[in-house]
């Protein structure tokens, strides 16, 4: 980046749709030496127009010493010049993100990426960021079936405390530091440790005072508030407790990716920003988000292009006419929250949910069968409590309540994967269970859910009371079937 100049005419386009303040112009004190009353030629107060934008450009370029009347050179050489300051500031007070990246192009900062895929089909997409990198940036690629991580010449096996508190303890961190960075990755499931700890090794890295990525994409299936896929899970808590335990490496965040359905509303995104203080940029869905292969590398390339260099500002008209554009939500540091929906009455909210409670409790009994898990009742009663969990004035104590409704319900659309990894996980112990007690099992993936409930019913009827280790074993399995317990049914055996 030796050079970085500003045309006259991308100058006069970035202020086309806005009028800005002489006032604010003049007490930024980084337009000291910019004529801005010059500029206002109708002497309204304003600098609006296309006129205006010029005699604006014309008042900047007086400082500039380029050698020519068309151009503002920001950067010379490596080196912000004089012209910086104003264009940084017109950027900002324009919401101008153009203006923004080049006025602070020679700042210190880099657009590295921390891409961590939760899925095998994500790579992808990590490998398409990787291409738009091309030298000017680099992606750090997370995500893997492993459950141990290798630091160096040590490996640590996540899957047990012991090693989740050695790996904590190895990164060089004050034992209050590593003690949070330990508990956090405890706190996650067991198959999404890995990428955490891969996260806790540059996060740590930050906050031991070296330089990270800036930006950060997590991408995968997502519900209740985990991403989650073939390599595991990644909880939303999780993560953000190992932010928080590294604060000065979680501060160089400044742009976050959220590539998962459901992935963020207003209260998460609360959350996120709590979690990473200096975010300036966040990009996330609130229904429906593009998979892997069929729109989430075009959404992907539209962020990264928009939140390249030093921007506090992103639009959601980046995604205008691309597949699911109306589903993309971005929050940032200047342009504040966009949604194409707009939020609503928190009555509102809950009646919606209560709309289609019926619904969900006949389909959740199997009275009703769900034909199309993308569709009809049961799924809009999963948005609509997506919707009202999204809702920062949504009182605490209601949340797990509604959580769990949340969590069933999604196990509820896919019954016949859950009812598959149920099988395949279960299936030994069921069958025990029924052979302790003088029967056969069935085969649960090939029972629809009214048939598996009238079958889990009889069976623990018939088995009440019983003190054998392998009923009792089978009686647990099959009461978290019929309830779709959350804890038990891991969400990646949806697929
Ligand atoms: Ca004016
Ligand atoms: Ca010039
Ligand atoms: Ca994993």
């Amino acid at each position: 980046m030796a050079n970085t100049s500003v045309q006259r005419r991308e100058f006069v386009e970035a202020l086309q749709s806005t009028s800005l303040a002489v006032s604010d112009l003049k007490a930024d004190s980084r337009m000291e030496g910019v004529d801005v009353d010059a500029a206002d030629l109708n002497h309204d107060g304003n600098i609006s127009g296309t006129r205006e934008a010029g005699a604006l450009f014309d008042q900047v370029d007086r400082l500039d010493q380029d050698g020519s009347l068309n151009s503002l050179r920001t950067v010379h050489d490596g080196t912000a010049t004089a012209v910086a300051p104003a264009v940084a500031a017109v950027g900002d007070l324009a919401r101008a993100p153009g203006l923004q990246r080049k006025g602070r192009a020679a700042e210190p900062g880099n657009d590295d990426i921390l891409f961590v895929g939760m899925r095998r089909e994500t790579q992808g997409e990590a490998q398409a960021l990787s291409a738009r990198g091309a030298g000017r940036f680099n992606v750090t690629n997370i995500g893997s079936t492993d459950n141990s991580i290798t630091v160096g010449s040590q490996t640590y096996d996540l899957s047990t405390n012991a090693g989740v508190r050695s790996f904590a303890d190895s990164l060089g961190l004050p034992q209050a530091q590593a003690d949070k960075v330990h508990d956090a990755i405890l706190s996650n499931p067991t198959d999404g440790r890995a990428e955490l700890g891969q996260l806790a090794v540059v996060l740590a890295r930050g906050e031991n005072g070296g330089t990270i990525p800036s930006r950060l994409v997590l991408s995968g299936h997502h519900a209740g508030g985990q991403f989650f896929g073939d390599r595991g899970h990644l909880s939303d808590r999780s993560l953000q407790d190992l932010a928080r335990a590294m604060p000065r490496g979680a501060a160089q965040i400044e742009d976050l990716h959220l590539a998962g359905c459901y992935s963020y509303g207003r209260a998460q995104l609360d959350a996120w920003r709590e979690a990473f203080p200096s975010l300036q940029t966040a990009w996330g869905y609130n229904h429906t988000a593009p998979a892997a292969g069929s729109g989430a590398e075009t959404h992907e390339a539209q962020w990264e292009a928009a939140t390249r260099g030093r921007v506090g500002v992103l639009n959601r008209s980046t995604a205008r006419g691309t597949s699911v554009d109306s589903e993309v939500i971005v929050w940032s540091q200047q342009g504040g929250f966009q949604s194409a929906n707009p939020p609503g009455t928190l009555a509102d909210a809950r009646a919606r949910v209560t709309n289609d409670q019926a619904a969900f409790d006949s389909a959740f009994s199997g009275a009703t069968r769900i034909t199309d898990a993308h569709s009809g009742p049961v799924r809009d009663y999963y948005s609509n409590l997506n919707d009202l969990l999204d809702r920062s004035d949504l009182p605490a104590n209601e949340r797990p309540a509604l959580e769990q409704k949340r969590d069933q319900a999604i196990r509820l659309l896919y019954y016949p994967d859950i009812s598959k990894g149920f099988q395949a996980t279960h299936g030994g112990t069921v069958a025990a269970g029924y052979t302790a007690a003088g029967r056969t099992a069935p085969d649960f993936s090939k029972l629809s859910r009214a048939d598996a409930n009238r079958e889990i019913n009889d069976f623990l009827t018939r088995t009440q009371g019983s003190t054998d280790p392998a009923v009792l074993a089978a009686r647990s399995r099959l009461t978290e079937l019929r309830d779709l317990t959350p804890s038990a049914i891991p969400l990646n055996w949806i697929h």
